[in-house]
């Protein structure tokens, strides 16, 4: 029996779902005596720190969460829950932390993209039995832009490399606690919670011990997903996002069974698109919900849902906010959400009153789960000018011509699924959504989808130069040779691609595998 701290502010059915395949039962913590009887707890953080310890003190949990950690009872700590264990936060420097270790917690000051996101190497500094079958090779999965500077050497368990030298686990006698997420790092993390339940375990020593850790560029399979004609929820893929041939949706496999298909190949996340969800309310589209609760208790890489995340008023009258919707998709296994149309919109609004309001889907949601959870996805299409002074947008000169021989283009916003063009350009769109509060860019694009021709590398460029966090390249993979394209002539993070996968053209494994002496990536 685990006993888990839920305290109801994120994501915590993957740590529940990995726990359970590990064959364990989980107990939520209802009030701090169930803390104090726990045999094991698991205290998965999530969100911002501050926002966090304020809920931790509403519900009194404090001395018991610190009587329990003095005892020296098994305990394993994830992400803010590390950081809960110092004294104070940067994020909020005016909330105490549990101050059982002596440190602090800073912001990444770097040029790199903030926040770090993905699959980074660990150094070990002591032995542990969480090491136990692990070779130090491994990467694991992370997603936070605060870290943890640990002034007691001797609690420090490993470090990783981001910018700056940063403390990526801890260990004090049964205190365990880890700035990446072990239920996101594949069977590695698994590995790593598996190696804390079985106690007796003895102190091992990885045999690798890198000189530097590299964060690797991620290969993330995208399912786009709709109901066909007869009603059944498929994953479909467009032509320039027209999913219809001679007449009916493309139907190209089960969403639940491609994802972890996808997973088993060595994807490092998946991407579902609920592409008609403009038109429709997600929250009665439960099946889609049902998509996401079935993959995650069998995917454990981070899960990434969008598609009609907006507020809404349904046929009875009842309000939802985005942030219900969202919050939704993360109590069934999300990790990430990403909202589409509904930025479009924002953004126009920001530019036209010249302010934010905070009660935006993007800076609601941001605040509840953290900048990290919130992804823009952009339907960027081209439009041809003359000249670079021609339209009041970012304009870029291109080396593809238009049709009459125009240099020059700029990409126009869409939204409904690229059915509307709007008159904003992805950059201002890339831009105002950081300032916002948003963690990631999806950056499709409309010309490209579908045409195994290559990504847009103008347009990753030029958006990738518009923000600090960091950004996915989306459409156009046709080869393995793209995806070297796309991380060698840009700096994009991650690249993301769904017509060769699911046509088999080219097995997730066969582009990791043409990768993996080329650049970082997180072995298969
Ligand atoms: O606007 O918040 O409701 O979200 C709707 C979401 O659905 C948006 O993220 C939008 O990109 C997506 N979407 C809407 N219509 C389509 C369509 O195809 N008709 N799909 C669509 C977007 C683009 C990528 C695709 C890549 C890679 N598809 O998801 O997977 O282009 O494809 P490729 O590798 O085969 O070239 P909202």
């Amino acid at each position: 029996m685990i006993t888990l701290l839920d305290y109801g502010a994120g994501n915590v059915r993957s740590v529940i779902n990995a726990l359970e395949r590990l064959g364990e039962n989980v107990e939520l913590v209802a009030n701090g005596a169930d803390i104090a009887k726990a045999r094991k707890l698991v205290f998965p953080g999530v969100g911002n720190f501050g926002a966090m310890m304020q809920i931790l003190r509403d519900r009194q949990l404090v001395e018991p969460l610190l009587s329990y950690l003095r005892e020296d009872k098994p305990f394993f700590g994830i992400c803010v829950a590390l950081q809960a264990l110092f004294a104070s936060s940067e994020e909020a420097p005016d909330m105490p932390g549990l101050d059982f270790l002596p440190g602090r917690v800073k912001r990444f000051d770097t040029d790199l993209s903030v926040p770090h996101i993905g699959w980074n190497g660990y150094r070990a500094r002591q032995p542990s039995r969480i090491f136990n079958g692990l070779s130090g090779e491994e990467k694991l999965y992370f997603v936070h832009s605060y870290y943890v500077e640990c002034d007691d050497e001797n609690a420090i368990l490993t470090s990783t490399d981001y910018g700056c030298e940063f403390v990526s686990s801890v260990q004090k006698g049964n205190i365990i606690a880890t700035q990446f997420h072990p239920e996101k790092s594949g069977r590695v993390g698994l590995k790593i919670l598996e190696n804390f339940l079985q106690d007796s375990r003895e102190s091992v020593r990885p045999q690798h011990c890198p000189q530097t850790t590299k964060l690797a560029k991620r290969i993330i399979a995208c399912l786009d997903v709709r109901s066909n004609d007869q009603g059944d929820l498929v994953v479909t893929k467009g032509d320039q996002y027209d999913v219809r041939e001679k007449g009916d949706v493309r139907n190209l496999g089960k969403p639940v069974q491609l994802a972890e298909e996808y997973y088993q190949q060595g994807a490092d996340e998946i991407t579902f698109l609920n592409i008609t969800a403009f038109r429709d309310f997600p929250l009665e589209d439960m099946p889609m919900i049902e998509v996401l609760r079935q993959t995650s208790k069998n995917v454990f890489v981070p899960l990434t849902i969008g598609g009609g995340i907006r507020d809404f008023t349904d046929r009875n009258g009842r309000h939802y906010t985005a942030l219900e919707v969202a919050a939704e998709y993360f109590r069934s296994g999300a990790d990430k959400i990403s909202i589409g149309s509904d930025a479009v919109l924002i953004v126009e609004e920001v530019l036209k009153t010249g302010k934010a309001t905070g009660m935006s889907s993007i800076e609601q949601i941001a605040r509840v789960y953290g900048n990290q959870a919130v992804v823009i996805s952009v339907d960027p299409r081209r439009v041809y000018v003359d000249s670079p002074d021609a339209v009041a947008h970012q304009v870029i000169e291109t080396v593809f011509p238009g049709p009459a021989g125009e240099k020059y283009c700029w990409y126009q916003c869409t939204i409904k699924g690229g059915r509307e063009g709007r008159d904003l350009d992805a950059m201002t769109l890339a831009r105002v959504c950081e300032q916002l509060g948003a963690g990631e860019i999806l950056l499709n694009c409309i010309d490209k989808d579908g045409t195994n021709s290559g990504f847009d590398l103008e347009l990753i460029n030029a958006v990738r130069a518009a923000v600090s966090i960091p950004v996915i390249a989306s459409s156009g993979a046709g080869s393995a040779e793209h995806f070297l394209e796309v991380f060698t002539k840009t700096e994009a993070e991650a690249a993301l691609a769904a017509g060769i996968f699911h046509r088999r053209e080219v097995p997730i494994g066969e582009v990791k595998k043409y990768l993996r002496d080329r650049i970082e990536i997180r072995p298969i």
